[in-house]
């Protein structure tokens, strides 16, 4: 291989990668006599264009794919496409372009975008969500979750967005609008089909205990998402009719405050009283035009209807209270109705002082008189929701929060009034989609039969290609042949299912796909499976803590359950990168300025590069196409190459933070990597062949750097297992700092130059894998260090070998020495002595006593 002192990135890098395709490096192959790792990124949606979180996302996956390699481990790193989705059907309606065909030549143009940037993926392992030969796994486990009563149909109000015309899941509505069309979503009544995931809620939850590789702040969202309460369903009896009204409640303690009850504006009762009650049938559908996610409710103004019903007390039959219906309480949680507690409950006391209920303390603060409280509550406005002892409360006077919640439920338990019970704040799954752009749900409906499953030899159930954007709503139900077909149980006219399902289904099983991606008749080849599973490490974003994450977990025990897996939990570690960040721009007019439009001189002056109007710089913020905040990884991959980019996102900050892309920051990395060849092709001393043994004496400043390479070793091993990138980093410039600076003419010089730079290549080769190979084979290797074993620290070596030690006359500091570690006794006073400043010290007294602090300190006593 030809030196030459220029590093030609573009040639350099693609040879390599050429290099590893042909000797199949990255070929996962299942092999039971080797430890296996499987690393895995979040798969990207093929939106067109690759940004440059999904650079620092596939970086990080690939260090710890390319170090797990080295190590030792059978590493299996894919990737593959989130390919379904609803903006190839915007696409399709704003400019006619088929999803299918917008998808896969997204794909392909991404693929493109992703090649140069030298990942250790196996490109045989690709799939994509979108492909029958994928779905149709689907569709067979959705069939197979049926019949293990893990999907089933049920109605159900949901969010409709009237533009859009479709279902939107809670976190699609924000602010009572849809996340994409902004229209005012309207509550609507739909059958649809569920995936029952509450059935493991409990299982769910303690797990996270065990996932000690996954961020706390991940596991403290699921925990919260999970919502798991402890409580109590009380029935109060309705007068004058035969039914009651069922509560949930977390604070059975406080049963002797209830002012009134409360029912969810979906609640049946309400709904039966509607009828003959316009007015209250008025108040439904406005609540039903608010927003209906939990943030909505909770921050929307508490309303309330009186119903003119009441209820007894449970514990004092003579005891009544009224019911109202309000808009804050959830038909989707616990009973769908509540009792008011004010005086505890901030909620329930802003309710109670706009429509004038009692407010009564039950429970005071431990050295509170229970007196001066009760009358202080009667006309608080803030809720007293604190510990404290139980008052007003009969039977519970005296008792702690705690102990007053048991003594309430044994009391409710004996009078058949209700039942401690444990609530969980997850909902069964909606997966039912009306769009086009998805896995075809594989049911028929049938005039007499009803609803019958799509018998499994005629899976997979094809998406049409055929389909017309033309009208709103889901091209499936408008297509004019699709979905005729016959009943599979009786033969006659039948219709199939239009709806799809939501995307978040594929993206619960794809890990798994990975490990067997070619296989036709099953979704996994169980032995695939069996080996490779669980994920040992996934990297993504957090904005995934909670559904993606929760949804892999759910379908990982289900498919478990069903025989298609043997595991519980899919990803054993989780590492979440930050975001990436860039500064702002605005241009004369306050118009946004990319930073490809302006120019920064010398002197800090920042300009438009097309005219020389001044430029504001504002603050740096995520990346995003609004603020023109952006850079093109394409084009930094052109100009500066995969490992600088890759170097410069992994030295900067941890990679768990928000980093911030600059110009300065790029071009630092890029010089450094040209310092890093040069010390290759321009070395200092004339180097040993490959393979010579190191030289057996060494020189000081030699010996320094030998020490120095095998802490680095360890340093580095240390930093890549925890995930500390931009500390592996540093400690590989000092190290190449050093054998930059190393003195040719030392003993051992040129063996220990050797052996320092080409552990430096192996501990840089996960980050900046291209250079890395290249300085190898500058070295004159033949092989690829990509194949080569992780290098060992000797920890013989990890110590320092010279100690500086303190010297004292008379037990004051005149000075200090530096000798060899463990310097026997007359070594260590000869040094001291010598010292002029301890020779004017002693100034020819005699010597009294010398005392060692062995590799410490050495005191002369005179
Ligand atoms: C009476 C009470 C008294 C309550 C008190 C709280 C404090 P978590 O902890 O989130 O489970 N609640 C029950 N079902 C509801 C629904 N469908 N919609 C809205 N609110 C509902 O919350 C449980 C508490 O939230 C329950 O305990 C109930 O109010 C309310 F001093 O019952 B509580
Ligand atoms: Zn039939």
């Amino acid at each position: 291989m030809a030196s030459e002192d220029r590093y030609n990135v573009k040639e350099t890098e693609a040879k390599w990668q050429a290099a590893w395709a042909e000797n199949g490096c990255f070929t996962a192959r299942e092999d039971a006599s080797r430890k296996k790792y499987y690393v895995l990124e979040m798969f990207p949606y093929p939106s067109g264009r690759i940004h440059m979180g999904h650079v620092r996302n596939y970086t990080l996956g690939d260090v710890v794919a390319r170090f797990k390699r080295a190590q030792g481990f059978n590493v299996l790193h894919p990737m593959g496409w989130d390919a379904f989705g609803l903006p190839a059907e915007n696409a399709a309606i704003q400019r006619g372009v088929h999803p299918a065909k917008w998808t896969r030549q997204n794909i392909a143009i991404m693929r493109d975008q992703f090649k140069p940037m030298g990942l250790s993926i196996d490109w045989d392992r690709e799939v994509s969500t979108c492909e029958p030969e994928y779905y149709r796994h689907e569709q067979k486990m959705f069939l197979d979750f049926v019949k293990a009563g893990l999907a089933y149909r049920k109605e159900s109000w949901v969010n409709w967005d009237p533009v859009e015309n479709t279902v939107l899941a809670n976190e699609q509505v924000i602010d009572g609008k849809g996340w994409r069309s902004g229209a005012p979503v309207e509550r609507r009544k739909l059958s649809q089909w569920f995936l029952r995931i509450t059935q493991y809620a409990e299982d769910l939850l303690s797990a996270i205990s065990q996932l000690d590789r996954w961020p706390d702040k991940v596991r403290l969202m699921q925990t919260n998402w999970i919502g798991r309460s402890e409580g109590a369903r009380v029935t109060f009896d309705l007068v004058g009719r035969e039914d009651g009204v069922e509560v949930f409640t977390t604070r059975p303690d406080t049963l002797f405050g209830a002012s009134f009850c409360a029912l969810s504006p979906n609640h049946p009762i309400a709904a039966e009283l509607a009828q003959t009650n316009p007015a209250l049938a008025e108040f439904i559908a406005e609540c039903g035009r608010m927003g209906t996610s939990e943030a909505d409710i909770e921050t929307a103004e508490k309303k309330g209807f009186d119903t003119g019903l009441k209820v007894r007390h449970p514990f004092d039959p003579d005891w009544h209270l009224p019911v109202h219906v309000a808009n804050f309480v959830l038909m989707e949680y616990g009973t769908g109705a509540i009792f008011g507690c004010p005086a505890h409950d901030q909620r329930d006391m802003d309710f109670a002082r706009k429509y004038g209920l009692s407010v009564r303390a039950v429970v005071a603060p431990k050295d509170a008189d229970p007196a001066a409280f009760t009358a202080e509550m009667e006309t608080a406005t803030d809720a007293f929701t604190g510990d404290g002892i139980a008052i007003n409360s009969h039977f519970l006077d005296g008792l702690s929060v705690t102990e007053a919640k048991r003594a309430a439920i044994e009391k409710i338990a004996k009078l058949g009034a209700g039942a401690g019970v444990t609530q969980y704040r997850l909902r069964d799954w909606g997966v039912s989609r009306q769009r086009y752009w998805g896995c075809p749900i594989p049911m028929i409906h049938c005039p007499d039969c009803g609803i019958v499953p799509v018998p499994e030899e005629q899976l997979p159930v094809e998406l049409p290609e055929d389909v017309s954007f033309d009208k709103p709503g889901n091209p499936l139900a408008h297509h004019p042949t699709w979905k005729n077909v016959d009943c599979p149980q009786c033969g006659k006219a039948a219709q199939r299912e239009t709806d799809t399902f939501d995307t978040f289904f594929e993206s619960s099983w794809y890990f798994a796909r990975f490990c067997s991606p070619k296989s036709e008749t099953q979704a996994f080849d169980r032995a695939a499976v069996d080996y490779w599973l669980p994920v040992d490490q996934y990297v993504g974003g957090v904005e995934h803590a909670v559904l993606h994450l929760l949804y892999s977990r759910f379908f990982t025990r289900a498919l478990s359950d069903c025989g298609y897996l043997g595991v519980a939990e899919p990803f054993d570690g989780l590492f979440t990168q930050g975001m990436i960040r860039h500064e702002t721009y605005k241009g004369p007019k306050g118009e946004w300025l990319s930073p490809e439009d302006i120019d920064k001189g010398a002197d800090g002056s920042v300009v438009r590069l097309s005219d020389g109007a001044p430029v504001t710089v504002g603050a740096s913020e995520k990346m995003s196409k609004s603020k023109m905040n952006t850079v093109d990884p394409t084009a930094i991959l052109d100009s500066y190459g995969a490992d600088a980019a890759r170097l410069f996102m992994l030295s900067d900050s941890p990679p768990e933070r928000d980093m911030d892309w600059t110009e300065s920051g790029i071009e630092g990395a890029w010089r450094y990597l040209g310092r890093l060849w040069r010390l290759a092709v321009q070395p200092s001393v004339p180097l040993p062949p490959p393979g010579a043994t190191l030289p057996e004496t060494l020189g000081p400043k030699t010996d320094m750097l030998l020490r120095q390479t095998h802490k680095t070793i360890a340093g580095v091993t240390d930093d890549l297992e925890k995930f500390r990138f931009n500390n592996a980093v540093a400690r590989l410039r000092e190290l190449t700092n050093a054998l930059g600076s190393l003195d040719g003419t030392e003993t051992g010089a040129p063996g220990i130059y050797r052996f320092t730079l080409e552990t430096a290549a192996k501990l840089a080769a996960p980050m900046v894998p291209h250079i890395a190979e290249e300085i190898w084979a500058q070295l004159g290797h033949t092989t690829l260090i990509t194949e080569t074993p992780w290098p060992i620290c000797d920890e013989a070596l990890l110590t320092d070998d010279s100690v500086t030690i303190a010297v004292q006359v008379n037990g004051k500091m005149r000075g200090k020495i530096d000798l060899p570690r463990d310097a026997d006794k007359d070594t260590t006073e000869a040094a001291a002595l010598a010292l002029s400043t301890v020779a004017a010290q002693v100034g020819g007294k005699p010597i009294r006593k010398i005392i060692i602090v062995p590799n410490r300190i050495i005191n002369v006593i005179v």
